[in-house]
């Protein structure tokens, strides 16, 4: 696989952030994201938006962060260090939704900096990582301002009402997402049409491309669509189009699939560690 080339060491890497709460176990969130951007030569920034208490076997409880705190994360760092790129992932409240939203708009980033949105709604485990109440702030002032938004069915479900069975179904939630604001959305395809394949669809509102890789099947998959958001974040920061930076974001999640390990008694995390050459 053609991976992006590495920043020699002594030139300052691309910056992307990361817009999200702190998985405790390390496997997904913030934890993951950072993986993922270091793996790819890139350094990552942070506005953490949520503190979740979770281990393999489920998130026991979160705490959110004030708003402000929120808001001022992002406006430091980009007012300061710059970033080519951003992610949202887990945002937890409309507050914080709408702290982020209009930091990205005063900022002057909407329109400028790629910024992916990948709507958190729930753990694997079914465990809520944002209030119900907080999806119409997804809908109308997040995706808006998104490049990308890259949900799973179980969320397409909760922001479009669409229950996802075939490619016809699948065309029709990517319209009604698109609809929504981004400029792009990606309808990842979980178990649909077959157990071997894992079919992603992205649509622009004009033209369709489609993903198929083969499913990697293993029970440790907790971080998967971070790691792919970030991933894709990180090819946008690099100057990819849409198209080939979730192409990259595809083929660099079923790497950090096949390199995910046990943890803990429940679900392990997917692996961007796969870069690392370890001497046995
Ligand atoms: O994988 C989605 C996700 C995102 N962010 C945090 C999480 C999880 C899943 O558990 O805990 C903090």
């Amino acid at each position: 696989m053609n991976l992006l080339p590495l920043t020699p060491p002594t030139q300052t890497p691309l910056r992307v952030m990361t817009i999200a709460g702190s998985d405790s176990g390390g496997g997904a969130g913030i934890q993951a994201d950072l993986r993922t951007f270091a793996m790819l030569g890139i350094h990552g920034c942070v506005a953490m938006t949520a503190v979740t208490v979770q281990n393999s076997l489920g998130v026991k409880a979160f705490h959110e962060l004030p708003t402000d705190i929120v808001a001022d994360q992002i406006s430091a760092v980009t007012s300061d260090i710059g970033i080519q790129a951003a992610k949202t992932g887990m945002l937890a409240s409309s507050e914080i939704i709408g702290a982020v939203a209009e930091t990205w708009r005063s900022e002057g980033l909407a329109g400028q900096v790629p910024l992916v949105v990948d709507p958190v709604c729930a753990s694997m485990h079914g465990d809520p990582l944002l209030h119900p109440s907080a999806l119409d702030s997804v809908r109308n002032e997040l995706f808006p301002l998104a490049t990308l938004v890259t949900p799973n069915l179980d969320e397409v479900r909760l922001l479009v009402d669409i229950d996802v069975v075939d490619e016809k179904s699948q065309r029709e939630a990517a319209r009604a997402l698109h609809a929504l604001g981004p400029q792009w959305a990606l309808v990842k395809g979980g178990h649909l049409r077959s157990s071997k394949m894992s079919p992603d669809l992205l649509f622009d509102g004009t033209d369709f491309h489609e993903y198929e890789k083969p499913r990697v099947p293993t029970p440790h998959d907790h971080g998967a669509g971070d790691t792919l958001a970030a991933a894709t974040a990180s090819a946008l920061a690099h100057g990819f189009s849409v198209p080939d930076a979730v192409e990259f974001g595809k083929s660099w999640v079923t790497e950090c699939l096949r390199a995910a390990y046990p943890l803990g008694a429940g679900h392990g995390p997917v692996s961007a560690l796969f870069r690392l050459q370890v001497s046995p």
